[in-house]
């Protein structure tokens, strides 16, 4: 590319990435289907069923590969295996170099509302070109955390299309106050007056905002957006390897959404998934699997957790932190770590082992009432600092109370010493004993 074309793409706006991304799509030939490869979370499952109706409208056929993170193994295989063009939505910020060398120049569009993982930033490395399109608020100094997020580009993509896509707008909304909800206590589920979500919304019929709500018009009734985004999450995760992600992509965002079905899909798996979260409990309080440190209680479920996702080792510390803090299972002021292991994940029914090789544990780090107040007082390390420490090469989407991370299982124990380690010299650094 010469110099000057690089200079002007470096500077180009969202919506301008928007528009060429949408340029080069309708040069592929509709042959191959396209295939979107998409997180499990209500966003990106949002995103997915956006996506999906789009293209089709467009005359593509479409094929989907849900994912929980952005696992490399994952896009080796899909461009090992798909044919035409690779859409990758609320996924693949972090990983974006390496996903451009695996695509081999086939057209590949990422919608992510992620931090680059390019340093300095996605535009100065001029990692656009013809075949390759990153649509990522962050880029454009729009926050993924707070103003933008995967279902509200998604759905900015699909109005590019055809304004026609203005009525998924509700499908986008329960993806952003997804989001909202398990990122973003503070904001809650209100959406930052000024960000791009707000704007997304406030002109459309089949959402409104009503007595501090957001709601969205399904199956002829307004439904409450979040109690939607909380059933397509329990959908994606617990149902993650039972089905959930294509039953939200094919039934449940559909204009005849049948409440019963989805109240008896959703109805199994939470109780399968309480009935797991006392087995585990058990464990705990068998001290199966349990390892103590000085500031830190790691225990690991077992395989009790086996055919959810891994998001349910994070939720379980979560309940954890709140039931369990009376029966006295936990001690409120070390870090609460727990390991789930990592499952095989499918793409296209053939399954893969991700990552790559050994058994890989999924470790959820929380921190409960008494150590927040220490963190808060920098006597202690917040989260994302001790995983940067810990295990720098695995700390991506980590915060300051609340983190995760994957260690090799054999590895474990002494990736915990290790942590402990770094708390120890933390407090040293400070004077604390
Ligand atoms: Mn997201």
């Amino acid at each position: 590319m010469p110099e000057s074309d690089h200079m002007i793409r470096n500077k180009v706006s969202l919506e301008a990435v928007i528009g060429m991304a949408k340029k080069r799509l309708f040069e592929e030939p509709r042959k191959y289907p396209i295939t979107v490869v998409h997180h499990n979370d209500a966003d990106g499952l949002s995103s997915a069923y956006i996506l999906k109706n789009v293209f089709e409208r467009e005359g593509f056929k479409t094929q989907f590969c849900c994912s929980e993170r952005t696992y490399l193994r994952v896009f080796d295989e899909v461009f090992r295996q798909a044919s035409g063009p690779v859409v990758v939505a609320d996924l693949g910020a972090t990983k974006e170099q390496q996903i451009k060398k695996i695509s081999q120049g086939r057209l590949t569009i990422i919608i992510d509302h992620h931090k680059s993982g390019t340093p300095g930033g996605l535009m100065e490395l001029d990692l656009i070109d013809d075949n390759f399109f990153v649509i990522n608020s962050c880029n454009h100094g729009i926050s993924g955390d707070d103003m933008a997020s995967a279902s509200t580009l998604s759905y900015a993509f699909a109005k590019e299309i055809s304004l026609e896509n203005k009525e998924l707008a509700h499908i986008a909304l329960v993806g952003a106050i997804g989001d909202r909800n398990h990122d973003n206590e503070e904001i809650g589920y209100q959406f930052k007056p000024d960000g791009y979500d707000m704007r997304a919304f406030a002109d459309t019929d089949n959402t409104k905002f009503e007595f501090g709500k957001y709601h969205i018009m399904l199956n002829r009734e307004w439904n409450d957006a979040e109690e939607l985004a909380k059933q397509v999450v329990t959908l994606g995760s617990i149902g993650y390897l039972k089905g959930g992600p294509e039953f939200c992509l094919n039934k449940f965002f559909e204009k005849d959404h049948d409440d019963s079905e989805v109240e008896k899909r959703v109805g199994e798996l939470t109780a399968k998934q309480l009935e797991a979260y006392d087995k585990a409990k058990k464990r705990i309080r068998e001290n199966k699997g349990v390892i103590s440190e000085d500031d830190i209680m790691y225990f690991d479920v077992g395989d009790v957790f086996a055919g959810m996702g891994t998001k349910t080792i994070g939720d379980f510390c979560e309940d954890l932190m709140g039931n369990a803090t009376k029966e006295g299972l936990i001690d409120t002021a070390k870090y609460l770590m727990g390991g789930q292991t990592i499952e095989i994940a499918s793409v296209f029914g053939k399954p893969i082992n991700v990552p790559k090789e050994g058994e890989w544990v999924k470790v959820s780090i929380r921190a409960s009432y008494e150590l927040i107040s220490d963190i808060n007082e920098g006597r202690s390390l917040q989260i994302d600092e001790l995983v940067s420490l810990g295990n720098p090469n695995y700390c991506d989407g980590c915060h300051e109370r609340k983190g995760a991370t994957v260690i090799l299982k054999k590895a474990v124990p002494s990736c915990l010493e290790l942590f402990q380690e770094k708390i120890k010299e933390f407090k040293k650094s400070k004077g604390i004993h």
